[in-house]
């Protein structure tokens, strides 16, 4: 556990944050009992109640929570478009969502109570990550359905920093406004991060016009080592937050100033770690499935929401901020994302630590899953660091042997090395989508 401090140590809400454990779990307990409650008045819930026997008044503990249904992705689906809204209409104050694979949006509804307590909870990772009243904030997030831009807006709102909310898109502008401007703090997904510090980087642009000091990721996996490299390519510090929009979008989880993994916010949310298959609690400490029950959402009461996460908690005692809460991993990889490649499991963020590993290879790349003859195939695409590219066949054969060590250490796969030049392959402004699974074109 890290014992030093990266910035100043600063709470939003510091009594419900660093609440004594006793307190924090008999809290959860009440809550839990009322979202049962509101949740009950769903006829989806009413129905899985009556399946299994379940009365909403039945829950005595917090390991009651184990007699509740999950909820899927599918049953947002199933009970389009607002089977999962609790309230009257009159009472709706704001809808938000996730693009779906079917076109059509998952709605996520918020009375003026739920946006209020997103706003603290917003607050909460932002503050223990380094905001500060007297900052100026980027928002480079998607200004729109995505929670992330509306979410994070409200929550600097209300620690009283400034918004430029400039949205996604337009890197020229946005370089620009960073240099007239001169926030302190970016907002962002880690994968336009990337693009933004390729385009300073290559673009002779003085660092000292721009003031960048802090930027807050999160909206899709990114790892350590991709830290490493935006934090020195920047010169600034990263900090990781989680959240979904079925659960209420981000503000769920996020760093404190220590980085001991993201303090979950457990006055509003019970985490479970799942086995995806027998759908068991794993053993504390190891990693599985994610599963989130937001305790005071008004407007979509949702209970044990299977996120598809896959992750670890930790329960090892209190972090050296003061905070009470338990403590995530970052997100290792998504059960739906996972590439079974020869038998082998395989996550796309195993592939992208061990790329990063390697000084000759820039942070872009991308995936690329086949099946050539009968057996699977994977062909990793990695943009070369420009210093590191060369004419001599026996220096590029090198990096290449470099990097199947290095991948092949992380996955126990060899894959084909595609070398490619700087700036050839995709960018993305708001999540990014770097693995091509060709398999399924073909059907
Ligand atoms: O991405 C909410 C959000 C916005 C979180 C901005 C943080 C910042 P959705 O669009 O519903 O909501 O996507 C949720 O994104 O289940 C994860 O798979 C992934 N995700 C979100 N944050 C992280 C993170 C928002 N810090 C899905 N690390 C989640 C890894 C993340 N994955």
């Amino acid at each position: 556990m890290n014992t030093v401090p990266v910035i100043e140590n600063r709470f939003w809400q510091h009594d419900a944050e660093c609440m004594p454990r006793p307190q924090l779990e008999s809290l959860q307990l009440q809550r839990l009992r009322e979202a049962v409650a509101r949740a009950s008045a769903l006829p989806f819930y009413q129905k899985k109640f009556k399946e299994s026997g379940f009365s909403p008044d039945s829950i005595k503990t917090l390991d009651d929570i184990r007699r509740l249904p999950f909820t899927l992705k599918a049953d947002f689906r199933d009970n389009y478009p607002l089977g999962f809204v609790a309230v009257p209409r009159s009472e709706v104050s704001r809808f938000q969502g996730t693009s779906g694979t079917t076109g059509k949006p998952t709605w996520t509804a918020y009375t003026r109570g739920d946006v209020d307590r997103w706003a603290d909870l917003c607050a909460r990772f932002l503050v223990s990550g380094g905001l500060r009243p007297e900052h100026t904030v980027q928002i480079s997030f998607g200004f729109g359905l995505f929670t992330g831009g509306f979410g994070l807006h409200n929550g600097i709102q209300r620690v009283g920093a400034a918004i430029i909310p400039i949205s996604s898109g337009n890197s020229a502008r946005q370089i620009m406004t960073m240099q007239d401007l001169r926030p302190e703090v970016l907002i962002c997904t880690p994968s336009y991060a990337l693009k933004l510090m390729d385009d300073i980087l290559s673009g002779n642009i003085d660092r000292a016009s721009i003031a960048l000091e802090h930027a807050h990721f999160g909206g899709e996996p990114w790892t350590e080592s991709m830290r490493e490299r935006i934090e020195s390519g920047l010169g600034i510090r990263c900090w990781n937050n989680y959240g979904m929009a079925e659960c209420g979008g981000p503000g769920i989880a996020g760093e404190c100033a220590y980085r001991n993994g993201m303090h979950i916010q457990e006055d509003h949310y019970i985490f479970e770690v799942i086995d995806p298959d027998t759908l068991e609690p794993v053993k504390p400490g190891e990693k599985g499935e994610i599963v989130v029950t937001p305790l005071t959402r008004e407007a979509m009461p949702v209970l044990r929401y299977r996120t598809r996460d896959i992750g670890i908690v930790y329960d090892d005692g209190e972090c050296p901020c003061g905070r009470t809460t338990r403590r995530m991993s970052r997100i290792m990889g998504r059960t739906d994302d996972m590439l079974i490649i020869r038998g082998v499991n395989v996550f796309p963020s195993q592939i992208e630590s061990a790329l990063m590993q390697c000084k000759a290879v820039s942070p872009h790349y991308m995936i690329e899953v086949s099946r050539p003859k009968a057996l699977d195939e994977i062909t990793v695409h990695i943009e070369m660091e420009p210093s590191f590219f060369s004419d001599s066949m026996r220096e590029m054969q090198q990096i290449r042997e470099n990097i199947d060590r290095a991948i092949y250490g992380a996955t126990g796969l060899h894959m084909v090395i595609n070398l490619v030049s700087p700036n050839t392959l995709e960018r993305f402004e708001g999540k990014s989508k770097r693995v091509k699974d060709l398999r399924n074109l073909k059907f």
